[in-house]
């Protein structure tokens, strides 16, 4: 497989341009059904240990099945895969240019869970409006073993995050020294809400745990840490996590559409942020930058005993 890296704000997207799995036509949804079960191995190969890191998100690139759209993709993690990815739709941005595939200006991007509009801004700063984004629950309970009761609100972004605050977590603001047991307190919260029923529409599982705190740096309104389903943090302030992010403030009425919101990650990258109505939710519009760093092949050894990377314990 031929695979270009790039990183957005820190955290890292792998883009399969060649070799990747056939997964047919048709839809988006349909084709990330058939890998995940005809080709998993692909999957495993890109993302895994040791040929690759426990924060990278894959991206395969795929023919669109709406003519107007200029590229389709599925995005992958070490545990699965992804309804969208924010800041994996900045690296391919940043990738189909750095390729010359992509001219700035206004596109089409299908995913499995609908089309998104990119505009690449220019070779490395990629705006796009993510789907529909909505808050499912205010203030919802979940009793956590070990940390005890944590409210915190259910929300779509692409992806279904539960937001807390930092200050019920005992967090003094959100420190580059704090990921090891931010990471081990949203473990825990993960595991509650499932084992409690807690869940976002029809039964989907909560697989992304956002922290957040208001304490952050000049110019920013909002920092986090997000904790991403195969148990590594978004070095980046997380595309769907904004989004989830501003469907909460648009709920409690805190933040109205077109007003800028600014979205730090724990490890201090950006991205710029608004949003406008959209039938029940809102449809946030993210800006950010990527950067590309490598162009590599991932080779297949069937004699490798690691091929297929380690699996996550
Ligand atoms: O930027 O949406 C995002 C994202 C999801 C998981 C990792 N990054």
């Amino acid at each position: 497989m031929r695979v270009i890296d790039s990183h957005t704000g820190g955290q890292p997207t792998r883009v399969i341009i060649e070799g990747g799995p056939a997964l047919g036509r048709g839809s988006l949804a349909r084709r990330r059904q058939v890998f995940a079960e005809q080709f998993d191995d692909y999957r495993r190969r890109c993302v895994l240990e040791p040929k690759c890191s426990d924060a990278m998100v894959g991206a395969l690139l795929c023919e669109p099945e709406n003519p107007d759209a200029s590229a389709g993709v599925i995005f992958f993690n070490t545990a699965g895969y992804l309804g969208m990815c924010g800041h994996g739709t900045i690296g391919l941005g940043a990738t189909l240019a750095w390729l010359g595939l992509l001219k700035p200006g206004a596109h089409i991007l299908e995913t499995p869970v609908g089309p998104v509009a990119l505009d690449l801004l220019d070779a490395n700063t990629v705006q796009f409006e993510n789907i529909e984004s909505d808050c499912l629950a205010l203030d919802v309970c979940v009793d956590v073993p070990g940390l005890g009761p944590v409210t915190g609100d259910i929300a779509w972004g692409g992806n279904w995050f539960f937001l807390v605050d930092a200050e019920q977590l005992a967090q003094d603001g959100l420190d580059p020294a704090d990921i090891e047991i931010l990471t081990r307190k949203s473990w825990a919260i993960r595991r509650a809400l499932s084992e409690q029923g807690l869940t976002g529409r029809g039964g989907a599982e909560i697989d992304h745990i956002e922290v957040m705190t208001a304490q952050a740096g000049a110019g920013a309104d909002s920092r986090n840490f997000v904790l991403c389903p195969g148990g590594a943090y978004d070095r980046s302030p997380c595309g769907t996590g904004t989004s989830a992010k501003l469907a909460c403030l648009a709920a409690r009425g805190k933040l109205e559409p077109g007003q800028d919101w600014v979205q730090e990650s724990i490890i201090g990258s950006r991205f710029q942020a608004r949003y406008r109505p959209g039938r029940a939710g809102i449809i946030p519009s993210i800006t950010g930058q990527a950067h590309v760093f490598a162009d590599t092949r991932i080779l297949a050894d069937p004699a490798d005993p690691f091929d297929l990377g380690i699996v996550p314990f």
